[in-house]
């Protein structure tokens, strides 16, 4: 809206102190012009002032960690272009990708401090601050896509989305990253034995961390933006993520091997900043919601398109990938696992997920 720029910056200009207004006349200046000037002024200030009320604009800033034309980038743009859709352009706003403004953990406390608005999100970094959501990471716990979308898409993940509003944050819904696999630079990983030894990236959760322990591997955990780096210089072996984080971060330039392990299933979430949201009536705040229901139906079905496409994208671009692994020896070492959430948070809600249909 330029014009309202335009009139906000001229209309300053005949109400700050002007001394060929107010001051001393210059010899061709007339009373009559100097009353003509304030009239234009007042004006233009009104017009400006209830142009600004009218509009009310606000830019917003959605961050996440991958590439714009990622599953998480496709859902950003499903989010930014809904809001201004049903807001009618009051909220529009701008990605910030690829980890610009931090790993997961670093925008995660950027929503609770209000210096950032919008966060697409793995849940691996928020049982740090939100300990029930560990629950969903817990290996070999969902059977298929249907089963944790039924779970994220009910009850639990409604109560889910309430723990995290207790923590200084906004849980407006859930989206999602994929079952994730195992790649590495050394070898092909066909059964646990195989992870013996490799030094293996996980995202900063215990959960992960104990599993891949127990099932043999080094695990050692690391931020998001770092971890092409640390494949490429060999600080790590090897790491585990979906097929879409696989192919929009190109890991095959630096891992030759995937197995299709489906160890885990990881949620995304989007996250908003109680600093913004607290500050909006019920209807602004409706507007969020439903651009997070867009923006999740948006990212599901690129999660979907690549479940399909994938395992061929990925072969196509050298990597040797095993579909075809027995997941029973893995699931058993990896089960210790639980205890990490169990032992404090009891097994009713594990027990609830496992019995959702
Ligand atoms: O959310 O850290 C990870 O491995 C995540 O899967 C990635 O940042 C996308």
């Amino acid at each position: 809206m330029k014009w309202a720029e335009n009139a906000r910056t001229e209309a300053h200009q005949p109400l700050e102190p002007n001394p060929h207004v107010c001051g001393e006349k210059t010899t061709n200046s007339y009373p009559w012009e100097d009353n003509m000037k304030h009239t234009i002024a007042a004006f233009i200030g009104t017009l400006a002032l209830s142009a600004s009320i009218a509009q009310a604009e606000q830019s917003i800033v959605l961050g996440h960690t991958l590439s714009p034309a990622s599953h998480y980038g496709i859902g950003a743009d499903a989010f930014l272009a809904k809001l201004a859709e049903v807001s009618g352009g009051e909220f529009t706003g701008t990605q910030a990708p690829a980890g610009q403004l931090g790993g997961e953990r670093d925008m995660i406390e950027g929503l609770q401090i209000g210096s950032l608005d919008v966060v697409i999100t793995s849940t691996g970094p928020l049982g740090n601050f939100v300990p029930e959501v560990y629950a969903l990471d817990l290996p070999f716990l969902f059977r298929d896509y249907d089963h944790a979308r039924a779970v994220l898409d009910g009850d639990v993940g409604q109560e889910l989305l309430g723990k995290i509003n207790d923590n200084q944050l906004v849980g407006l819904a859930w989206s999602e990253n994929g079952f994730r696999h195992v790649t590495n630079s050394q070898r092909p990983v066909l059964t646990p034995a195989d992870l013996d030894g490799l030094k293996l990236r996980t995202m900063e959760n215990r959960v992960h961390m104990e599993a891949f322990s127990q099932m043999g591997a080094a695990p050692t955990p690391m931020a998001f933006p770092e971890l092409f780096t640390a494949l490429q210089q060999g600080v790590v072996d090897g790491q585990e993520n979906p097929v879409t984080v696989i192919t929009a971060s190109k890991f095959w330039e630096v891992q030759g091997h995937v197995s299709l392990t489906g160890h885990v299933y990881s949620p995304a979430v989007i996250l908003a900043s109680p600093t913004l949201l607290d500050g909006l009536t019920d209807e602004q705040r409706g507007w969020f919601y439903e651009a997070a229901a867009a923006s999740a139906a948006a990212t599901r079905a690129e999660v979907n398109r690549l479940e399909d496409a994938g395992v061929a994208l990925l072969r196509e671009n050298g990597m040797e990938v095993i579909t075809d692994i027995d997941k029973a020896p893995f699931a058993a070492l990896a089960q210790p696992a639980y205890a990490v959430y169990t032992d404090e948070y009891g097994t009713e809600l594990v027990e609830r997920i496992q019995a959702v249909q």
